[in-house]
């Protein structure tokens, strides 16, 4: 029973109300949490009659004077029933002070067995406390414990990513889209990458997002990849990648005006739902009307199935690998990529084959309807601006990172 109103109290939102738990439970006046910090004893959450203790959160006394150092150092038990009667809390002056006439506590460890400070409650009057109330405490000190725990990483995390940010620690590496016929490079598709501590791209921003500042990022990382657009040739294009809910916060606050939209390819993902398809269409449409290509991005591979390129109507759909691997000889794939080039061609589409790694497939892919690919046998998806200049002038030869 107890335990299901702990997981309530914390599932409602935390520590105040495990506190309030705390405070009824023991038939106490106030329950608070303490931080030990810089040789005090900080408040971090009170519940009950503080104002009568003459105590405030995120103030505290010198650890020094307190009964929780003594507690937690083993000096005195965990529950007093009657302060006055105690041999060494009756001296310290905080008993008088704050006119304490009873007392339960125990030590909050956080998960590496860091001591982080105590949980405890108080009476003015004395109360008959004993080890099974220290045992209750215990208890609930654990679950602040994970809860501390949990808003440390979280804080941790944050300002991993604001480092980042801040400091625009994000780089951008090209891959090729290529004609398959001629061979040329129809435009360059931008993937972020951070250090590599940071793990990889879609960790950091699934990061960033959890952070609350995911928006930050991803802007950061569309501006970033905006420096390219200067290196490109006449009719090539710039792909940048966003989801589909990003994509609609973007567009609501983006000033299209400064940007060339028709040397711009935004690549909404297959893998992530549209909420709502009016809503996507309604805040590109701005921008498409300006000459933004909308391209579906691993098509064949997503939840949403057929439902982006019926709603969206893409100018581009970009098969995704998972469907080109191996297309040269497996039946079932060679029927998809062949309806979506059927699909392609009755919206007006150009079609793209991802994730090329054999000439076979490419090939296959070829014959089948895809006009252009992007994949390692082509290139590599790492290509900086000083490689995409090399490309500029000798084409797909001139790449050390082609395959042969
Ligand atoms: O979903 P999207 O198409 O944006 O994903 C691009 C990712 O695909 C990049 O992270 C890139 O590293 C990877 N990629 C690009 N070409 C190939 C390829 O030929 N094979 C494989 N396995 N991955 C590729
Ligand atoms: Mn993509």
């Amino acid at each position: 029973m107890m335990t299901d109103a702990v997981v309530a109290a914390l599932a409602g939102g935390g520590k105040h109300r495990v506190l309030e738990l705390a405070r009824r439970h023991l038939g106490m006046e106030l329950a608070f949490l303490a931080e030990f910090t810089d040789g005090k004893q900080v408040y971090r959450g009170l519940a009950g009659d503080a104002e009568s203790f003459g105590w405030t959160l995120h103030d505290g006394p010198p650890l020094a004077q307190t009964y929780c150092r003594l507690m937690t150092s083993g000096q005195i038990p965990n529950a007093i029933p009657d302060a006055a009667a105690h041999r060494v809390v009756a001296s310290l002056p905080v008993t008088a002070e704050a006119g304490i006439g009873s007392y339960v506590g125990v030590p909050v460890l956080l998960a590496d067995g860091v001591l982080y400070g105590s949980l405890c409650t108080i009476s003015h009057d004395a109360q008959p406390v004993d080890q099974r109330d220290a045992k209750f405490l215990m208890m609930l000190a654990e679950l602040l414990a994970t809860e501390i725990q949990a808003e440390r990483d979280r804080e941790l995390a944050r300002s991993r990513i604001c480092e980042l940010i801040d400091n625009r620690r994000v780089q951008i590496a090209l891959q090729p889209i290529i004609d398959i016929a001629t061979r040329r490079m129809l435009g360059v598709e931008a993937l972020s990458r951070f250090p590599r501590d940071h793990g990889p791209p879609d960790v950091v921003f699934a990061a960033a997002h959890a952070a609350g500042v995911g928006i930050d990022l991803e802007r950061l990382a569309v501006a970033t990849a905006y420096d390219v657009l200067p290196l490109l040739s006449a009719g090539q294009y710039l792909a940048i990648n966003l989801t589909p809910a990003v994509a609609v916060e973007l567009a609501r606050f983006a000033d299209v005006s400064d940007v060339p939209l028709d040397k711009l390819v935004l690549e909404i993902t297959e893998r992530e739902a549209v909420e709502d398809y009016a809503i996507l269409r309604d805040a590109l449409a701005p921008a498409r009307a300006g000459g933004l290509r909308l391209a579906i991005d691993d098509a064949g591979a997503g939840y949403a199935s057929l439902h982006h390129i019926v709603e969206l109507a893409p100018d581009i759909i970009k098969i995704d690998r998972s469907l080109i691997e191996g297309v040269s000889s497996d039946g079932p794939r060679r029927s998809v990529v062949k309806a979506f080039a059927a699909l392609a061609a009755d919206l007006g589409a150009a079609l793209v084959a991802e994730g090329v790694e054999q000439p076979a497939d490419l090939a296959a892919a070829h014959a089948l309807g895809a006009t252009a690919a992007q994949g390692y046998l082509l290139a590599r998806p790492s290509l900086d601006r000083a490689d995409l200049r090399t490309w500029q002038r000798s084409g797909i030869n001139g790449l050390k990172a082609v395959a042969t």
